[in-house]
């Protein structure tokens, strides 16, 4: 080859706090077993396993009450906090920084990093069955999973949640994205709608075809394909029957290859410089179901970082 090895860092984020299943937080582990740093070496990537977050147990404050409905503030936190220094170091290094979840909380925390190098040009492609904007107030849960963008976003409450007094709401509004939605909350419809936050939902992916609805996404956020793209993929935006293994499933979603097809659209912008996989929970469904939602969170990623170019 004549260009310069590309460069990922794998970063294990072993969160599982910003929901209450267990198991979510032993998916990075089972991922790598699985085999998918070698899988990247042998698409021609230099692999650096970064194991900080692997257990997040050191994070874990003494006193951590609820703020509202919200639970584990500090906790979720102080993680992100952590994590948004590690993928900064990837992205500073001009690695591409691919973070294994654990919950999508993890979000806050990884495109606090890849805004602090990148800057407003960002653009967030959201792959989920969720919308994951809830507010301080809208929150019907207090699962910080569903909440992420909001931080980001600012749209949180009037004073920063606490634990999170370190994030900086560069990601802007204009620059997110969503595909795959079919499960979002009432106030949570209000947030996009108030925010004119550009969303595809599974009605769209059904009216248009994938390949129009990611050309359209794309047209949004990133019109010259020429801005940099951290794509963060929940597998439960796929159809439960794909991918069974996660937390909170919603019947209706993304097929084997529409799931694909997103990521390969996005590996041939050659614009990718951050990606989460999250919501794979090895403790969910039989040994089949485990097998299934692994193997597909692996190809995803391949996918994303070019297996399928050619
Ligand atoms: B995921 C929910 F109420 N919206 O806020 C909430 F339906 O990261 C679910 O997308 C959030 O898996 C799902 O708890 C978070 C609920
Ligand atoms: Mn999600
Ligand atoms: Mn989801
Ligand atoms: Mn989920």
């Amino acid at each position: 080859r004549i260009a310069p090895p590309k460069a990922v860092g794998i970063i294990a984020a072993a969160l599982s706090a910003g929901q209450r299943k267990s198991g979510v937080d032993t998916a990075p582990i089972v991922l790598n077993e699985h085999g998918l740093s070698t899988q990247l070496e042998q698409l021609g990537w230099q692999v650096k396993v970064n194991d900080m977050l692997q257990n997040c147990e050191p994070w874990r404050p003494e006193f951590d009450p609820d703020v509202g409905r919200i639970k584990e503030p500090r906790f979720v936190g102080a993680v992100n906090k952590a994590l948004a220094e590690e993928v900064r170091q990837h992205c500073a290094r001009g690695e591409l920084a691919l973070t294994l979840g654990g919950d999508h909380s993890l979000a806050v925390g990884t495109i606090s990093g890849s805004t602090s190098v990148y800057g407003d040009e960002l653009c967030v492609v959201w792959v989920d069955a969720h919308s994951d904007i809830n507010s301080f107030e809208s929150s019907p849960s207090g699962n910080l999973h569903g909440c992420p963008l909001a931080i980001l976003l600012d749209l949180f409450s009037d004073k920063p949640l606490v634990g999170f007094e370190w994030v900086k709401p560069i990601l802007k509004k204009e620059r997110l994205v969503y595909i795959g939605l079919r499960d979002v909350d009432e106030g949570e419809k209000r947030i996009l709608r108030e925010n004119n936050i550009k969303a595809f939902s599974m009605y769209d992916v059904d009216k248009y075809g994938i390949g129009k609805v990611v050309e359209m996404a794309l047209d949004h956020v990133n019109p010259a394909r020429t801005l940099p793209i951290h794509l963060s993929f929940d597998v439960d935006a796929l159809d439960p029957t794909v991918a069974p293994s996660t937390g909170t499933p919603v019947r209706g979603g993304l097929t084997f290859r529409e799931g694909h097809f997103i990521c390969e659209e996005i590996a041939a912008t050659g614009q990718l410089v951050a990606m989460d996989l999250v919501e794979v929970n090895p403790s969910l469904g039989d040994k089949v179901a485990l097998e299934q939602t692994v193997k597909i969170g692996c190809s995803l990623v391949r996918c994303a970082l070019g297996e399928t170019l050619l």
